[in-house]
């Protein structure tokens, strides 16, 4: 046996250990078309290697494909992205605006999500309106770097590739060929894939003990209520990004889905919890609380107990992300497809990492997601969870002639950028609320969509709730 065949020999062995131990989910679609010359090689070893799928690991170029026309006629499901790279004046907490850039009018951009093996054809059209050239470096992808190049104003790029690897990955900006990269994702031109695995997501076990020592395992189904949570810094002088500080990471701002305490309580929440809305629920958290802000209010996340929740998170910064939620317990963290933990208390992202945390709020109650270094706690990495009914609000809720509700989602609906598109094992939101960093343009197609303004539609409920509580005697 020559050198050659014993390398692939082992390679099989390991592979067929492999498949055999965990099972093989390459198939034969994956392996057909390949222009090998089997003259030169070991006939068995080569049936071995297409028994497991094993192909992939001596030949990984030919999953490096960016020609859509043989992507797009393999029979794979194909999905078309398209983005556009716009720079826009986005406001800041203070009331000031800053300059950013976007993909597509939202930072962050919008999200992608299709299924392992699935074909992403992903389109980067720059207007001619815009100053600079852009690309998109998107991390779920295994093809030449080339294919980022940067694209000129009034220019469009496409390319393809096979979305092999389950989990979430971030996309990006790739400057002007890398020139001032740093510039135009901190500025706002980053967003995520979601690759669900092929064989779909896995169900969560939680341990429970029973008090006299023995533990009880208890199974929720795969499917999930689902949140996306991108965290990432803005470095900022006079509304500008200044390098000088990101390379002394001296940030502005922490934002999670492009902003700075996003999800926090509002006068609405302050109307229904405390009867009035200028008496504020938390003093210190309510950083955006009034009309006047509309799409970029504080909104809560709402969700049931005993309902599994599944969290997409990407660090799509420059700082680290020690992930926490203050009062709960992560049940379950899987990075790529693989799980890494569970039942843990906090859990660390570096830079352009991402993870799926999986859990079940049990008790009713607010719970705080934060980054736990407390300077991104301080300046905006906080996102409040409300589980089920803390507050007893379900007896207005059914003094306003509906039925009792198992969280206020179904009320007041969970923030449209804190929600990913829908997979193969998620639980719909009952509503969506408009909330992000959006441009008009954005907002116009998320209301025709069927999100909710409550900027516009709360005033109008406020004379009935008002009405409901006096009667319950609560104000
Ligand atoms: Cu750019």
């Amino acid at each position: 046996m020559n050198k050659k065949t014993s390398m692939l020999f082992t390679i099989a062995a390991v592979a067929v250990m492999g498949a055999t131990l965990f099972g093989s989910t390459y198939t034969n679609t994956q392996i057909s078309g390949q222009a090998l010359d089997i003259n030169k090689m070991d006939v068995e070893v080569l049936e071995k290697i297409h028994q497991m799928g094993g192909l992939q690991l001596v030949m990984p170029q030919a999953f490096a494909e960016t020609d859509c026309g043989v992507l797009e006629s393999s029979g794979r499901t194909v999905h078309d992205f398209q983005l556009t790279g716009e720079s826009h004046e986005m406001p800041l907490l203070n009331g000031e605006t800053y300059n950013a850039m976007t993909f597509s009018g939202q930072v962050p951009g919008p999200t992608l999500r299709v299924t392992q093996g699935d074909v992403v054809k992903m389109t980067l059209t720059i207007p001619s309106t815009e100053m600079v050239g852009h690309g998109n470096d998107m991390h779920a992808s295994q093809i030449t770097a080339g294919a980022f190049e940067s694209v000129n104003p009034g220019e469009s790029t496409t390319y393809c590739y096979i979305a092999e690897s389950a989990g979430i990955f971030k996309y990006h900006c790739s400057g002007v060929k890398l020139a001032a990269m740093d510039q135009h994702v901190l500025s706002g031109m980053y967003g995520i894939a979601i690759v669900d695995p092929a064989n779909g997501y896995k169900k969560l076990m939680v341990e429970k003990t029973s008090g006299s020592g023995e533990l009880d395992r208890k199974f929720y189904d795969a499917d999930a209520l689902e949140f996306q949570l991108q965290y990432n810094q803005l470095y900022l002088t006079d509304g500008n990004y200044d390098m000088g500080k990101m390379m002394s990471h001296q940030n502005t701002a922490t934002v999670v889905n492009g902003m700075q305490f996003g999800y926090v309580p509002n006068m609405a929440h302050n109307l229904l919890v405390m009867g009035d809305p200028e008496k504020k629920i938390s003093a210190v958290l309510q950083a955006r609380d009034g009309l006047d802000l509309e799409e970029t209010q504080g909104q809560l996340l709402f969700v049931e107990n005993d309902q599994h929740v599944r969290i997409f998170i990407e660090n799509q910064g420059n700082e680290p992300v020690f992930f926490h939620i203050v009062g709960e317990i992560l049940d379950r963290i899987t990075q790529g497809n693989r799980v890494q933990s569970a039942a843990t208390e906090t859990w660390l992202l570096g830079g352009s990492q991402g993870m799926i945390v999986d859990l079940v709020f049990d008790e009713p109650g607010v719970y705080a997601a934060v980054n736990h270094d407390y300077a991104a706690i301080y300046s905006g990495a906080v996102t409040v969870f409300v589980a089920g009914d803390p507050f007893n609000l379900n007896p207005i809720v059914e003094g306003l002639g509906m039925d009792a509700v198992p969280s206020y989602a179904y009320v007041l609906g969970n923030p449209s950028d804190a929600v990913p598109p829908m997979g193969q094992n998620s639980i719909a939101h009952p509503a969506l609320n408009i909330h992000g960093m959006y441009t008009d343009e954005v907002i116009s197609d998320l209301k025709a969509d069927g999100a909710i303004p409550l900027w516009e539609v709360v005033p109008e409920l406020a004379g009935p709730i008002i009405e409901v509580m006096t009667d319950l005697g609560r104000i």
